[in-house]
């Protein structure tokens, strides 16, 4: 659906999800997302100004680096009619490896990606990471374990459902 033109002329023009609906705005790109969500709710809001610009960091920072590389390998691995190109998966889970260190590293120190309260950067950050280790091929949980304390930390928090216990389409036909 993303790729059909009546998806972009009508819904995304950039071809992609997710895509927000509420009352009379339509957004899309997951940070913003999140920030249209937590400045709604007032949930997971970073609480100032340099709390908003680092949220604001670590977001670009995911989107690029960790599940932007994520994505695409999981896809490849497990979800590509063809199996994907072993230069191409290599080269991305040397990205991803390298993102993971940065982001283990970061939880060292503090309890949630900013500090001691959870904002939308570690919402944005979790996107793919509760996926079973079977999808990926490795376990990101295993080999970091400053990041396997954070996910049990956030999947602590009140509300948090597994990503295939909200999310349509899941099993995938066929698997
Ligand atoms: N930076 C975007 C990435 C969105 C994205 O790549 N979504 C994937 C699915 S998870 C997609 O729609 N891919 C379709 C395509 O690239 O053709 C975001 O965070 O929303």
């Amino acid at each position: 659906m993303p790729r059909t033109p009546e998806y972009r002329e009508n819904v995304n023009e950039m071809g992609e999800v997710p895509v927000l609906v509420h009352g009379g705005k339509k957004l899309s790109q997951s940070g913003v997302c999140l920030t249209y969500l937590a400045e709604r709710s007032g949930k997971f809001r970073p609480d100032s100004e340099d709390e908003r610009l680092e949220a604001l960091r670590w977001i670009i920072f995911d989107n690029q680096k960790l599940n932007g590389y994520l994505g695409p390998y999981r896809f490849l691995r497990t979800l590509a009619k063809q199996p994907g190109d072993p230069t191409v998966l290599g080269f991305l889970k040397g990205r991803i490896d390298n993102s993971l260190g940065i982001l283990d590293k970061r939880l060292a120190s503090r309890p949630y990606v900013l500090g001691d309260h959870p904002t939308i950067a570690d919402l944005s950050l979790v996107a793919y990471l509760y996926y079973p280790p079977e999808e990926f091929g490795f376990d990101i949980a295993a080999n970091h374990k400053n990041i396997a304390a954070w996910l049990d930390r956030i999947k602590s928090l009140p509300g948090w459902r597994h990503p295939y216990d909200v999310m349509p389409g899941h099993p995938l036909p066929g698997r």
